[in-house]
């Protein structure tokens, strides 16, 4: 499409399929405020907030992804979509925590040492408050101490971690080994996620689950603090 007929375009007037199609391009070239008006419309549009974040969003991060792999699309440019991706998530974070659901349990999360990326595990951070979890989520590069410091202080249930690196994802071990010297590591559930990361790779680093995305650790959360209040009930 040619830059005018960029500028002329209208996005409420778009059909839903368009729309989503268009904020795939935007998120690609980094358009915040197109992000925000479209989000908005089909929030208008009655979308649930949920299927706005899965298809519009993470959909349009997906493609970003694959051709930043590629060589395709540079740090810069990538660092221009997720903060594109982020100005859509504020919009849609109050609403994804407005079920009114009972606290079930308190997760801390954090992105390990070394690994600067966010947009996931905000985005768990959301899913989990939305399904009732109070979470405390400290960010990005995280030392065993600082893990260590915020499950104590929060006195968290579950301890999530993220990466998105290979060369990161080991340090996820050295928290887990830590707390294993220290006789903590049975006092919480241990749950890990990022693209990188599989299911054999978390059991091999000791973690009580992986999860593949935001609805699946939803769910390992809400079973394993299922089995916890059932096993504080029996003894
Ligand atoms: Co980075 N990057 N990046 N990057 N980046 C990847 C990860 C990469 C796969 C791109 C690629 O080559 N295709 C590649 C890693 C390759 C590898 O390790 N084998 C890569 C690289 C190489 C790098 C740099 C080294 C690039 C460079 O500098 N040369 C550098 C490293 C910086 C560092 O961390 N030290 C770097 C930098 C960056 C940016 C800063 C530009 C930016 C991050 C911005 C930010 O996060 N604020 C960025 C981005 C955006 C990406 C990609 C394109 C997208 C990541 C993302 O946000 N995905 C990514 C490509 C990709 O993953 N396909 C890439 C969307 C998000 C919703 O998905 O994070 O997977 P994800 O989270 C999911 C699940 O994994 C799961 O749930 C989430 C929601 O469903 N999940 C959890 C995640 N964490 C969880 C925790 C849980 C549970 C589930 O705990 C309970």
């Amino acid at each position: 499409m040619s830059d005018d007929a960029e500028d002329d375009l209208i996005l409420s007037e778009l059909d839903d399929d368009e729309l989503v199609q268009q904020m795939h391009d935007d998120l690609y070239d980094g358009l915040k405020d197109e992000i925000f008006e479209a989000t908005n419309i089909l929030l208008e549009r009655k979308w649930e907030p949920y299927n706005i974040l899965t298809i519009a969003l993470v959909g349009g991060m997906k493609i970003v992804g694959e051709d930043f792999r590629d060589g395709i699309l540079f740090v810069p440019e990538v660092l221009m979509a997720a903060e594109a991706m982020k100005t859509g998530m504020r919009i849609l974070k109050p609403l994804l925590a407005e079920t009114g659901a009972p606290t079930i349990g308190r997760m801390v999360i954090g992105t390990v040492k070394g690994d600067i990326h966010d947009i996931g595990q905000n985005l768990v951070t959301m899913m989990m408050e939305g399904a009732g979890f109070e979470i405390m989520n400290i960010g990005i590069n995280n030392p065993v101490e600082k893990y260590l410091e915020a499950i104590k202080e929060f006195d968290a249930d579950i301890l999530g971690m993220s990466a998105l690196l290979t060369t990161t994802m080991p340090y996820m071990k050295v928290v887990i080994d830590t707390m294993v010297e220290m006789g903590i590591r049975d006092d919480y559930i241990i749950l890990v996620g990022g693209a990188p990361l599989n299911e054999e790779f978390g059991k091999a680093i000791g973690a009580d689950a992986y999860c593949r995305d935001a609805a699946v650790a939803v769910e390992t959360a809400k079973e394993f603090m299922a089995r916890k209040h059932n096993q504080l009930a029996a003894s």
